[in-house]
């Protein structure tokens, strides 16, 4: 299927200009197995090597993000931004405030965001922030001390034309508030340099569910083509935060029922299909654990241990936490249990042993950078909107998003028939997103 030289000599350039990152490696390595045969068939990117130049980021910075606890006491954290690449749009992506965050984390996310972007049908290049910060346990006044001093420094390399963050893992609608806050202290200007934000102020209707609902909308596309729809089905979604939430509203609205959900402590199982409203109140407003949820409905369970919600058999799962969640065990475990259809809300959330398993018994597999490119679509929406000085009604922002859903799936689709590879999303969007990508590449030269 693949021109393994061509994959070895990407990876050996990869892995020895990027020690010890071996996530940024895995990204690649999917990406470069995927458009082999794209690159074979034009030797006019190789040539210009395209492949070699994507995936060097374009510029990157990491930065010293010092800040004062509660207690007086002074924190040092790191913070980063990569801008990967621009060829299509001005770098978009969000900002991860989590303790694994580090420069390999940040390039993998970015490297995925340059094909998500393209796939979106929006004008938007790849790339990708955060910092090591946790925000969890630490008060709002930390959060936006520790926000604002991270915006000190970032704020130097964004604008609404050259790069555009937005939320990722532990970064939402508080920590987008006090970062837009700070920006527009510091330059005096009122643009859409944050995307998430606020309703009223600047932000787009539709921009918090979007990644959620998206990625159902896309999972409902590879039902339909399995001559199934979500009436029914038994659903597990790992995560309980932004994705899972509104993941979860989608597929109820649609007929299906959630069963499980997690976060970085346990799992609970409710067959009576999970109380949303009881996961918002625990996460949206007490930034609590779900292990909590058995409180409010004893009849649910709660099991320590995140990884065990991949034995709760189920017909769909969307893992919606965070990257490499779903090892070979757990795919094997999945399987098993008779699940017919995957869809990723979280970035790279399967390792590539599992996703081999997932093509070996014929699950449909709905990759990452198509399945969760709802949330990034909607920002480039929000930017739109922005421009304008507009706002648009909820329907309409929903329906766009619709609309680009279907443009991604058929990307997507038509991209792996065309290269002998009919049915597998994985391949088919990695092409596509590469073609996009390349193709702009060689438009504007040597840069
Ligand atoms: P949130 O911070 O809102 O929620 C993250 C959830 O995942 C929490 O339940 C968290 O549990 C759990 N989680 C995070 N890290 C781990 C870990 N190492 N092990 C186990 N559980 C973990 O983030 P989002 O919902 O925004 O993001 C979830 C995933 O979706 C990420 O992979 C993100 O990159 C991806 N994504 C997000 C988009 C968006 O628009 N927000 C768009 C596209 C993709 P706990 O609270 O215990 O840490
Ligand atoms: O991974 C992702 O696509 C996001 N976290 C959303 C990025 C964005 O700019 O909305």
């Amino acid at each position: 299927m693949t021109d393994s030289s061509f994959v070895n000599d990407v990876m050996e350039t990869v892995v020895a200009r990027n020690p010890g990152e071996p996530e940024f490696h895995q990204a690649v390595l999917e990406v470069a197995e995927s458009v082999a045969v794209v690159v074979e068939k034009a030797p006019r990117f190789a040539k210009a090597k395209i492949i070699e130049r994507i995936i060097e980021p374009e510029r990157q910075f990491i930065f010293r993000v010092p800040w004062v606890d509660d207690k007086g006491d002074v924190q040092v954290n790191r913070g980063f931004r990569v801008q990967f690449n621009s060829a299509i749009g001005p770098y978009k992506g969000g900002l991860r405030f989590h303790p694994s965050v580090y420069l390999g984390i940040i390039k993998f996310l970015g490297f995925e965001q340059i094909f998500k972007n393209a796939l979106t049908t929006t004008p938007i290049g790849g790339g990708k922030g955060g910092s090591d910060f946790d925000p969890k346990g630490k008060s709002d006044m930390e959060v936006m001390r520790f926000c604002q001093s991270f915006m000190n420094e970032l704020s130097h390399h964004i604008g609404p034309d050259t790069d555009i963050p937005a939320g990722d893992i532990g970064v939402g609608a508080r920590e987008i508030g006090y970062l837009f806050g700070q920006y527009k202290r510091l330059t005096n200007t009122s643009v859409g340099v944050l995307t998430g934000k606020g309703i009223g102020w600047g932000g787009s209707l539709v921009r918090t569910e979007a990644t959620g609902y998206g990625l159902v909308y896309y999972v409902t596309r590879m039902l339909h083509d399995l001559g199934k729809d979500w009436k029914g089905q038994k659903v597990v979604i790992s995560g309980s935060g932004n994705v899972a939430i509104y993941a979860t509203q989608k597929v109820h609205e649609l007929g299906g029922k959630v069963i499980a959900l997690s976060d970085s402590g346990g799992y609970i199982v409710d067959e009576a299909g999970v109380n949303l409203d009881t996961v918002r109140r625990i996460k949206e407003v007490e930034r609590g654990r779900i292990k909590e949820y058995v409180q409010a409905h004893p009849k649910a369970q709660y099991i320590e241990g995140w990884q065990g919600i991949w034995s709760v058999p189920c017909d769909v799962a969307l893992p919606s936490a965070t990257q490499n969640e779903i090892d070979a065990a757990a795919a094997q475990s999945l399987v098993n249990n008779g699940c017919v259809a995957i869809g990723e809300g979280a970035n790279m959330p399967s390792t590539p042993e599992a996703i081999a398993i997932f093509h070996e018994n014929n699950v449909s597999f709905g990759p990452a950078k198509a399945a969760n490119a709802g949330g990034v679509a909607t920002s480039a929406l929000e930017m739109a909107q922005n421009s304008m000085r507009l706002d648009w009604p909820f329907e309409e922002v929903d329906n766009r998003l619709k609309t680009i859903i279907d443009a991604v799936y058929n990307q997507c689709t038509a991209a792996a028939e065309a290269y002998g590879m009919k049915g597998n999303l994985m391949a088919g969007a990695n092409i596509a997103g590469f073609v996009k990508v390349a193709n702009a590449m060689m438009a504007q030269g040597v840069v």
